[in-house]
């Protein structure tokens, strides 16, 4: 029955409405459509979980509360986007870590952390900045690998990464990409590698053995070399779908591609000379 909750604010210029539409951009909300009419103007944006909460008694210092897995970099964000910063990170006493931001006068938004994921799981941060990628995409459909590099990109620079740490070579066809994978992983320039191509079977002769080849070598690779590989080569039996698969109904498999590739690298920073079990936390609260 319900499908969607949305909070509005109103800017009371347009330097204020293109100000926040700005901040929320560069903090990687997904953009939303965007309406014009003789009375105003509107641009909304999305959310992966929208919470709505009713509050008792207790005084609130912003009114819109946006929460968020690195709270750091979200900082680093904004005061490189020269928002005010009203309140620096604090500690709560509900086991979070809090900041509070007046991108427009008059508006306060809290951005907040947890300070423990609830399942003690480790798990690598979705930011890139200061990581460095190869990505090895294929010519062969160009048509359907240029969107996922698109999407690879997109996720990359969304993520923090800057353009120059990231390195594109093109190879012919998914058969190539797992020795190129390779030779970029042994020079040591890269953090990970992002593989992309599309094989088709209607239109590939020995579809199942190239399929097949490309996925061997490329695990291969990433576990001979140990540098994380991820894989965003689509293996399908149409145009059609190649297309769901690469921006259409289906999201776009390089930009999946990229941001697991990001997510490992985290991951291995935090995993791979650590000789306790949890992560250091970085909160200084109560949890
Ligand atoms: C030859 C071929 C065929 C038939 N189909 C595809 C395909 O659907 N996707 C793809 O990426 N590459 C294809 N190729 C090219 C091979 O991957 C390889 O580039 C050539 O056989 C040269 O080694």
């Amino acid at each position: 029955m319900i499908k969607a909750i949305t909070t509005v604010r109103f800017a009371k210029n347009n330097a204020d409405f293109e100000a926040l539409a700005s901040v929320f951009a560069a903090l990687g909300f997904e953009p939303g459509e965007e309406w014009k009419s003789a009375k105003g103007q509107g641009r909304y944006f999305l959310a992966p979980l929208g919470k709505i909460e009713f509050v008792l008694k207790e005084p609130l210092p912003a009114d819109l509360w946006i929460e968020v897995t690195d709270l750091d970099t979200v900082l680093d964000l904004l005061k490189k986007n020269k928002v005010k910063i009203r309140s620096e990170i604090k500690d709560t006493d509900w086991g979070s870590r809090v900041l509070i931001a007046e991108p427009a006068k008059g508006l306060a938004l809290a951005f907040w952390q947890r300070n423990q994921a609830s399942d003690d799981a480790i798990e690598g941060e979705l930011n890139s900045q200061g990581m460095r990628f190869g990505v090895v995409v294929s010519r062969w459909n160009s048509f359907i690998t240029e969107r996922l590099l698109q999407g690879a990109i997109d996720a990359l620079r969304r993520s923090g990464c800057r353009q120059e740490d990231v390195t594109v070579v093109r190879v012919p066809g998914a058969f190539e990409i797992p020795s190129q994978a390779r030779t970029l992983a042994k020079t040591g320039k890269y953090d990970a590698i992002i593989t992309l191509g599309c094989l088709i079977r209607g239109e590939t002769t020995h579809y199942e053995h190239i399929a097949t080849e490309v996925t061997r070598g490329i695990g291969q690779s990433a576990q001979e070399t140990g540098v994380p590989h991820t894989y965003g080569v689509l293996t399908c039996e149409n145009l059609e779908q190649a297309l769901d698969r690469a921006g259409l109904k289906a999201g776009n498999k390089g930009f999946e591609a990229a941001i697991s590739a990001v997510e490992m690298v985290a991951l291995k920073r935090k995993t791979a000379h650590s000789k306790t079990k949890r992560p250091a936390s970085k909160s200084k609260g109560k949890s």
